[in-house]
């Protein structure tokens, strides 16, 4: 519906700045070496690579904290430059698929989908609800935050000057959610965000969950959608390679139902896959991991059972 032709334009961001782990700026180049860009071929998209984009260069000699916040100047560029990456592939018309890395390069995907989406919006699984303020975020770590910057709830910050708010709570919605800080649920409700976590699920089932989910942000079909998955969504029994692993997640099935239900509304524009950390946890963890990242992908976009 929104796009010009099957062709997938796939941004490689090998970054970890935003969280303090090691190994989660491997993520994009494992899924790639594992083949997922023959896998999308294979399922007809023309595939759009030009590589694993080079961020080093843009750290900053020198990146003190800015209040609470770590690694801000960091951040901050490669997030910019990651929107316009991002925004290029949608003036093409070709869907964004952004492989992360860890997720607070989503608030470069999302500003890129909405510079040229501006209706767009935004379904978010995870096991977090990532959307700390500057004053609210007890780590400093920018991976719990991208939301509060996208909504323009942060507050002024000069280092991220370049962002505009663009999204509203009317157009985010949660699915998965079940380790929520005390100041982002207050932030939720205040707001009034739609969430689905782990609770609903049970207690609704995966595809009314999603049903809901997508009615509630895309009233009529109407709108272009976002999806921005962050890996530990997925119970770690499951995709254990994250570095913020929560028990009591979306199951192997949930996991994959929901880019399923999406991919079948037709609207799907952007989707990023965030936080595999290829160096956490044995072989077959990774293994594991890495797979269901790129089944994930493939199922958003128009891989089905039979
Ligand atoms: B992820 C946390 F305090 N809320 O702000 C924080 F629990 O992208 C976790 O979802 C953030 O993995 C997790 O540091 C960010 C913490
Ligand atoms: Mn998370
Ligand atoms: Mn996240
Ligand atoms: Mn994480």
């Amino acid at each position: 519906k929104f796009l010009k032709q099957k062709s997938v334009g796939v941004v490689g961001v090998p970054f970890s700045g935003g969280q303090p782990r090691d190994g989660v700026d491997l993520g994009p180049l494992k899924i790639i070496e594992f083949g997922l860009l023959d896998q999308l071929q294979e399922l007809g998209w023309q595939v759009k690579f030009d590589g694993h984009r080079d961020y080093t260069l843009m750290k900053p000699a020198s990146d003190p904290p800015v209040g609470r916040l770590l690694n801000a100047r960091y951040v901050s560029a490669v997030t910019e430059s990651v929107a316009s990456s991002v925004s290029a592939h949608l003036r093409e018309g070709s869907l964004a698929l952004t492989l992360g890395g860890d997720h607070s390069i989503a608030l470069g995907t999302v500003a890129g989908t909405m510079a040229v989406h501006p209706n767009a919006c935004l379904i978010w699984i995870d096991a977090h609800a990532d959307i700390n303020t500057p004053e609210s975020t007890d780590s400093g770590n920018i991976h719990g935050c991208p939301l509060s910057f996208l909504l323009g709830i942060a507050g002024q910050v000069d280092v991220f000057s370049w962002v505009k708010p663009c999204l509203t709570p009317d157009r985010l919605v949660y699915i998965g959610l079940r380790d929520v800080d005390a100041g982002e649920k207050k932030i939720l409700r205040e707001h009034g965000i739609k969430a689905f976590s782990m609770h609903e699920v049970d207690k609704y089932g995966i595809a009314q969950v999603v049903q809901m989910a997508i009615d509630h942000v895309s009233p009529n079909g109407s709108r272009p959608i976002h999806l921005s998955y962050d890996v530990d969504a997925i119970d770690p029994a499951v995709a254990p390679s994250t570095g913020t692993p929560v028990r009591g997640g979306l199951t192997f099935r949930e996991g994959h139902y929901i880019c399923e239900a999406i991919h079948e509304t037709g609207c799907l524009v952007a989707m990023d896959l965030m936080e595999v950390n290829p160096s956490l946890e044995d072989e077959t963890a990774v293994f594991q991991t890495v797979t269901i990242g790129c089944s994930l992908v493939r199922c958003a976009m128009g891989e089905t059972l039979l």
